[in-house]
């Protein structure tokens, strides 16, 4: 018997504003329904304000974002977290759920996230709490087995994201036309995999990705490749540029080389990941374009930086 979601994080003590967002968006639901009313009064077609924003995107979740805000080991929404069992699943080895605790924003999008070869879902738990935490329903998965390949990766990510909007306790949280998969090296391979095989996802960020197949033109998922300079693993030469470089040009696509990292870089919390790994998907998964100023211009070589490759997102 499925129990139902229990929060059992805390809201942090470094996230005052945990109950900003909705009274944030209340006010602008509010002021946009006062200048529709208006406009319509006045017979105006279209009235440019920051307030009528948030209404013309009808997927937006928080506030305004920053620098900052992106780099911050917690966004504004309280985390809570439920435990998915191996035994009450079939297709992936079951994880932990990562929620916003807060239902008064409405749905969220959600991601799933496969480990690597012979990793289990600590090593990616990092993401949960940090990404869900900037308003998204993440599912850090185990395995079949930690020794699956990628092809086989990525049919348990989809199926740990069709469990999750199908059958899982959150549900009712989750806006399953907006889904999103990421991986750790044969998990960021198994990413691509999974956006190859399903379309309708909206983003994917493979990490360090590992696959014996280097050629992607097929995926048409805006992908977010993370390759790390110092990797002797999945070396970038073999692996995440010409996984990036196959992608087709016409596609949201970017490449991040981290500068001064390895292959096990995505295993620890990494700010650099986050906060372009948050911006990808708010951008993609959540049609943001609040999110575009840290995408565009292309992010710039620095300490943490290699190089950035991309084309800046064109559909705004
Ligand atoms: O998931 C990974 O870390 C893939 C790298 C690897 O161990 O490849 C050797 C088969
Ligand atoms: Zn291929």
């Amino acid at each position: 018997m499925q129990q139902p979601p229990h929060p059992i994080v805390a809201a942090s003590p470094s996230s005052p504003t945990g109950s900003a967002p909705a009274s944030v968006r209340r006010r602008t639901g509010r002021f946009a329904a006062l200048v529709t009313a208006l406009a319509a009064v006045a017979g105006l077609g279209t009235l440019a304000s920051p307030g009528a924003h948030a209404a013309d995107n009808p997927y937006e979740r928080g506030p305004a974002p920053t620098n900052a805000s992106i780099e911050a080991q917690r966004g504004p929404y309280a985390v809570s977290q439920t435990t998915v069992s191996s035994l009450a699943v079939t297709g992936f080895g079951g994880g932990t759920v990562y929620y916003p605790t807060s239902t008064s924003d409405g749905t969220f999008g959600a991601i799933a996230v496969s480990p690597g070869y012979t990793g289990t879902q600590s090593s990616i738990s990092w993401l949960g709490p940090r990404l869900a935490s900037q308003g998204f329903v993440v599912f850090t998965i185990d395995t079949l087995t930690t020794l699956d390949q990628p092809d086989s990766r990525g049919r348990q990510l989809l199926a740990a994201l069709d469990y999750l909007t199908q059958r899982s306790a959150v549900r009712g949280r989750i806006d399953s036309a907006r889904l999103g998969v990421m991986g750790h090296s044969m998990g960021g391979g198994g990413s691509l995999e999974a956006a190859k095989s399903r379309p309708s996802l909206q983003a994917a960020i493979p990490l360090t990705p590992w696959n014996t197949d280097k050629t992607w033109p097929e995926v048409t998922t805006p992908t977010l490749v993370v390759g790390a300079d110092g990797d002797t693993i999945a070396p970038v030469a073999t692996h995440a540029e010409p996984f990036y470089g196959s992608l087709p040009s016409s596609l949201d696509r970017a490449y991040l080389e981290l500068n001064g990292a390895t292959h096990f870089t995505p295993n620890s919390s990494n700010t650099t990941i986050a906060k372009y790994s948050v911006s990808w998907l708010k951008r993609f998964i959540d049609n943001d374009t609040r999110y575009e100023q840290f995408l565009c211009p292309l992010p710039q070589p620095s300490l943490t930086i290699e190089e950035y490759r991309g084309n800046c997102p064109h559909t705004s």
